[in-house]
C-alpha cells in the first residue's frame, strides 16, 4: 500500500510536470490522437479510484449494521453498553476540544493571517449550527430503511444498538438470530480482506489523480496557513495521542502508531473516515486486539462524531480568517468556536470535504465573513486527506482505550508485531 501511495504521488507529480495546467498533451498516432490526460487521468485514474472508493463504501452500511448488532447482543448486561458508550463519547468530545484549543492557540501565537488586510462587504448566510436538541432528535430513525439508503450513520448506529439489545433480551429467538448475524459478520469481514488486496491499485489511482492537478502554486501562496494546520495535525497525531494513550493505558504508543500506518494511508487516500471504517475496524480488532463487541460500536461512532483533524483545520482557519479581515475575536468567540465545531462534527458524516462545509457554520456563528473560505479552499484537498488520517487515528486510539478499560482488549495481540498477518 505504501508502494501504491508513493507510485501514485510520483505519477501525479510527473503528469503535473508534463501536462500544462488544466491542459492536455495530445500525441498524434496513425488513426487517432492519444490524449495523455484523457487516457490516464480522466479514465484510468478516475475509474480505478472511484471503483475502489465505491467498493469500500459499499461495505460500510452492512458492515456497521451487522458488526454492531453482533457486538451489542454479545454484551448481555446493558449497563456495560452504557459504560462503553459513555466513555467513548466522552473521550471523543474531550480529544476534539483539545484539538481545536491547541489549533487556535498556535494560530494566535503564529498569526498566519496577520497583515493581509482584506475587506469584506459580501453578506453570506450560511446555515445555522445544529442545536444540541436537533442533533439528538435526528439520531433516532423514523424509518430505518431510509437511514440505510441515505447512509445516515448515527441513525444506523442507534437502530443497530436498539435491535441488538432487543435480541439480547429475546431468549432463544434472539440467540438464533444472533448466530445468523455472527456468520454474516464473518463473511463481510472476509470481503474486507479481499478488498484490501485491491488497495495498492486503488490508492495508486486516487493519489495519481489528486496529485496531477493539486494546485502546488496555491500551496505556496498559502504556505503559512497550510504549514500551521499541517503542523498542528502532526503534533496532535504524534504527541497528543501518544501522551493520552500512554497516560490512560500504559501501552506503547509507537506500536500503536506503527499499526495505524495502513489505516492512515487509506484515510489519506480516500479523504473519507466513513469509507475507511472497514479498514479501521479490521486494524483495531485484528492488529490491536480490541474485541469486536467494543470496536463495532466505537469505530463507526468515531467515524461520525469524532473529527479531531477537522476541528484543527477549523480552529486555525477561524483565527486565520479573523486575522486576514482584521476582526478581533473575544475569548467568548473562541469558546463559541470550540462548542460549534465540536457540535457540528457530531452531526456530520466522515466524507470528503465535509470539514469545509462545517467551517462555514463555525464562521457564521462568530460573525466572520464566510467568503474567507475562498482563501483556503485551494489548499484544502491535501489538508482534507491529512486531517482524515488524524480523524481515524483518534477513532482507533479511543477504541483501544475504551476496550482496555472495560476488559474488551487482548494486550498480547496489541504487542504482537505480526498480529493479523496470519489471516491474510
Ligand atoms: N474528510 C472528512 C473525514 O472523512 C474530514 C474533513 O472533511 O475534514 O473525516
Amino acid at each position: 500500500i505504501i508502494i501504491g501511495m508513493v507510485a501514485g504521488i510520483s505519477a501525479g507529480g510527473l503528469l503535473q510536470w508534463i501536462l500544462p495546467k488544466d491542459g492536455d498533451l495530445i500525441i498524434p498516432l496513425y488513426f487517432f490522437d492519444f490524449s495523455i490526460r484523457g487516457v490516464f487521468v480522466d479514465f484510468f485514474f478516475e475509474v480505478g479510484g472511484q471503483i475502489f472508493i465505491s467498493s469500500l463504501k459499499m461495505l460500510v452500511v452492512p458492515l456497521v449494521f451487522v458488526s454492531l448488532i453482533c457486538g451489542t447482543c454479545s454484551i448481555s448486561d446493558t449497563s456495560k453498553l452504557g459504560q462503553i458508550g459513555g466513555r467513548a463519547v466522552g473521550l471523543y468530545l474531550i480529544t476534539t476540544a483539545i484539538a481545536i484549543s491547541l489549533a487556535m492557540t498556535i494560530a494566535i501565537l503564529i498569526a498566519p493571517g496577520e497583515g493581509v488586510n482584506m475587506t469584506s462587504d459580501a453578506t453570506y448566510t450560511a446555515k445555522e449550527a445544529p442545536s444540541l436538541a436537533k442533533v439528538f432528535i435526528d439520531m433516532f430513525p423514523s424509518n430505518p430503511f431510509a437511514a440505510f439508503t441515505e447512509g445516515n450513520m448515527l441513525q444506523i448506529i442507534v437502530f443497530a444498538l436498539l435491535f441488538g439489545i432487543a435480541m439480547a433480551l429475546s431468549g432463544e429467538a434472539g440467540e438464533r438470530v444472533a448466530a445468523v448475524f455472527e456468520d454474516l459478520n464473518e463473511v463481510i469481514m472476509r470481503l474486507v480482506t479481499i478488498l484490501m488486496n485491491l488497495a495498492p491499485y486503488g490508492v495508486f489511482c486516487l493519489l495519481a489523480k489528486t496529485f496531477t492537478d493539486l494546485p502546488l502554486g496555491e500551496l505556496l501562496s498559502l504556505a503559512y496557513y497550510f504549514m500551521v494546520v499541517f503542523g498542528v495535525l502532526l503534533i496532535h497525531a504524534l504527541v497528543t495521542y501518544p501522551v493520552i494513550l500512554k497516560a490512560l493505558t500504559g501501552l506503547n504508543p509507537l506500536i500503536f502508531l506503527r499499526k495505524m500506518r495502513e489505516t492512515a494511508i487509506f484515510a489519506f487516500s480516500t479523504s473519507s473516515s466513513n469509507a475507511t471504517i472497514p479498514v479501521t475496524l479490521e486494524t483495531v480488532t485484528k492488529k490491536m486486539g480490541v474485541k469486536n463487541s467494543i470496536a463495532s460500536f466505537t469505530v463507526p461512532l468515531g467515524a461520525t462524531i469524532n473529527m479531531d483533524g477537522t476541528a484543527i483545520m477549523q480552529g486555525v482557519a477561524t483565527v486565520f480568517i479573523a486575522q486576514v479581515f482584521n476582526v478581533d475575536l473575544t475569548i467568548t468567540d473562541y469558546l463559541m468556536v470550540i462548542l460549534t465545531a465540536t457540535l457540528a462534527s457530531i452531526g456530520t458524516a466522515g466524507v470528503p470535504g465535509v470539514g469545509l462545509i462545517m467551517l462555514a457554520m463555525v464562521l457564521n456563528q462568530v460573525g466572520l465573513p464566510v467568503e474567507g473560505i475562498a482563501l483556503i479552499i485551494g489548499v484544502d484537498r491535501l489538508l482534507d486527506m491529512t486531517r482524515t488520517a488524524v480523524n481515524v487515528t483518534g477513532d482507533s486510539m479511543v477504541s483501544v482505550i475504551v476496550g482496555k478499560s472495560v476488559d474488551g482488549f487482548d494486550e498480547q495481540v496489541f504487542n504482537d508485531r505480526d498480529a493479523a498477518k496470519k489471516d491474510e
